[in-house]
């Protein structure tokens, strides 16, 4: 990849520039955390969705603790786009949750140049193996908190403990159904992705 082309195009889009850059980004987290409606929120396309009702064979493999208005769950990938108006493209890929989907994880992580690992603090756990999967294959990542209704709100820095996250590792509060804060958690992913640069720089964005 060509850093210094997304670099550009990131600069441009502060600028209001006009500098053509894909990037492939994937939306992680645990079951039910919010990815598939962060997808739908920030996509300026009709996003792709694999969506399939939760049903009784999921009885004692789906972990359905605190989301039992949960009817549905993502069994392969969302699928969305936003565009900045530099021209730089962000392509999003939604992971599933659950774990009997995560052989999906490779293929999806494919090309990707970093990733939202997206939290509920009533579940903190739940974000531990994206994070791992993350940090396993150098992956860069931000932490998008969202804060559902009645959830205890923390400070970035207590999540920071509760995760064993080093002080590098954007963590970003935001509510998913919010438009802004979902730009806001994505251009904290792409600054962050360009400060580590390594991993970035030996994939194709192009
Ligand atoms: N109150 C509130 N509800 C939310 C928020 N984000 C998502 N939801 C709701 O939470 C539920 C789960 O959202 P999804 O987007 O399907 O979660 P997911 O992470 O894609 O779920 P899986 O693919 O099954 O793992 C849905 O009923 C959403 O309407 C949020 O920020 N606040
Ligand atoms: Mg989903």
């Amino acid at each position: 990849m060509d850093l210094s082309h997304f670099d550009g195009a990131l600069a441009s889009a502060e600028a209001g520039g006009s500098v053509p850059s894909t990037a492939k980004i994937l939306i992680s987290g645990g079951f039910s955390v919010g990815k598939t409606t962060m997808v739908g929120t920030i996509s300026e396309i009709r996003p792709l969705r694999t969506e399939e009702p939760l049903s009784d064979r999921g009885v004692g493999i789906d972990d359905t603790k605190g989301v039992s208005a949960k009817t549905t769950t993502t069994v392969a990938m969302d699928f969305g786009r936003i565009s900045f108006q530099s021209g730089l493209v962000l392509y999003l890929f939604g992971t599933p949750g659950q774990e009997r989907f995560w052989f999906m994880w490779d293929e999806l992580a494919v090309g990707a140049v970093g990733a939202v690992v997206m939290a509920d603090t009533r579940r903190v756990a739940d974000c531990f193996a994206s994070i791992d999967y993350f940090e396993r294959n150098k992956m860069p990542f931000v932490i998008a908190v969202n804060c559902f209704d009645g959830a205890q709100r923390f400070e970035p820095d207590d999540i920071r403990i509760a995760l064993s996250l080093g002080p590098g590792v954007p963590i970003v509060l935001c509510d998913a159904r919010e438009r802004d804060s979902v730009k806001k958690v994505l251009v904290s992913l792409v600054r962050y992705v360009l400060s580590t640069g390594s991993r970035a720089s030996q994939i194709s964005i192009a």
